[in-house]
This record gives C-alpha cells, structure tokens and sequence, in this order.
C-alpha cells in the first residue's frame, strides 16, 4: 500500500441522515480521486462495522487508496485497514498493542492547544485540527477554530502531516491548503452530495489547485 497522507479524506459515515451508505461513499470517493477513506461508525453494531469495513478495504485497495477504520484498532486489524483514527475519548497512541502499531499507521484528532501539543509528541503519523469552520455533522463542543489556529496547528505539528476537519468544502479546501494543511477530512460535502463521485473530484481539484502554484503537501506513505 502507497498512499499519501495528504489530500483529500472522505470519511464513510453511518448516520442514518446520509442517503448512500457508508460502502457506497466509499466507493464514490476512490472513484473520485480521494487520497484515503476513513470509516466513522457511530451507530452500527460491531459485526455490520466489519462487514463494511472489509467491502471498503476491498474496494480502497483496488483503487490504491488508503484505508482508516475510526476509533477501533480492533477493527482496523481485522480489516486489514491501513490505520486508525483516534479521537481525544479514544485509546491513547501509546497505550495501543505492539500488533496494532507495527501493523497500523495512527492518526490524532485534536481540537486546542493542549491537545495539539500533546500529539506533536504522540507516536501518530498524522494530526487532524478542527472544526476549523464549524460542522453540523457531529455533535461537537466545540466553536469554529478558524484559519488562523489552523496555520497555527499545522505549524504546532509539523513535520507531521496536518488535516483540517469541520465544514470543510469546495469553496473552502483552497484556503485550507494555503493555511499550510497536508489535506482536509470531509463528511458532508461528499455523503451529503447530490452526486458524491463529482463532489470529491471537484473537492481534490479546488484543494490541488492551490497545492500545486505553491506549497507541498508534508506526506508520508507505508
Ligand atoms: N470531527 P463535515 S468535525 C468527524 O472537529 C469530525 O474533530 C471533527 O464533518 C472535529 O465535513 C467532524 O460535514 C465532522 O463538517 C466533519
């Protein structure tokens, strides 16, 4: 597997609000050019989460696309997903089994600065920032962060690889990349699309745009 940490993640999520189902936004996000696939499952039971979750690892490896299982290392391994995502309420980095961090790359929500610094110095290969422009697809405590801490957190964290989350769109992935992001993490603007295919093509191409006339997205690859 050879993907980068950069770009565009669409996260394949289960509430029940979405139309197409967690499998068919990830199919339309490896057919629209995003760089990884994260599947949040907040709602279905362990043994649907499976099921879905092998189908994506299925469909993302075909598609060379990367492979993150939200919260559940558990379920990433038996996935054979590429990764974990762990929230602040998850198991920390360090306290995952030897298994799971030799077979896994990790990455880190945080929402402040405490959490920033703290996962500067965690061992995860990426570092996810938000809600940088608020979001209405989770129930979060917490207010728009804004461009500026953005800056400020990919700054915080580098040389590890920055991804803006919260209300991220077409209209806003130029000004994420220029705010020195590696990439952004989307629910709505692809599960919420009329069609999602094109969502995430018009998603990779606005935040490329302003990749490609300057900055270099930090990557890294396993
Ligand atoms: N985490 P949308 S915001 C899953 O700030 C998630 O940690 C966030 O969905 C955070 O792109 C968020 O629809 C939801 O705003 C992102």
């Amino acid at each position: 597997m050879n993907f980068p940490l950069a770009g565009l993640f669409v996260l394949a999520d289960d509430d029940p609000r979405w139309s197409p189902d967690p499998v068919a936004q990830a199919r339309a996000a490896c057919a629209g050019g995003a760089a990884v696939v994260q599947l949040r499952a907040k709602h279905a039971t362990d043994r649907v989460v499976l099921t879905w979750a092998r189908e994506i690892r299925d469909l993302t490896r075909e598609a060379g696309v990367g492979f993150f299982v939200n919260d559940r290392f558990d379920l990433a391994l038996l996935a054979e997903a590429d990764g974990v995502h762990l929230g602040q309420d998850d198991l920390a980095p360090d306290r995952l089994p030897a298994e799971a961090r030799s077979r896994l790359l990790v990455g880190r929500s945080t929402h402040d600065e405490a959490e920033l610094a703290r996962a500067a110095a965690e061992p995860v290969d990426y570092v996810a920032f938000g809600p940088v422009f608020g979001t209405a697809s989770k129930d979060s405590p917490y207010t728009q962060r804004g461009l500026e801490a953005l800056r400020s957190a990919a700054a915080r964290v580098a040389p590890k690889p920055m991804i803006a989350i919260g209300g991220v769109g077409e209209a806003e992935a130029g000004a994420v990349a220029a705010a020195g992001a590696a990439g952004f993490a989307v629910i709505s603007a692809v599960a919420g699309a009329a069609d999602p295919q094109a969502a995430t093509r018009r998603l990779v191409e606005a935040f490329g745009c302003v990749h490609a006339s300057g900055t270099t997205p930090l990557g890294g690859s396993r």
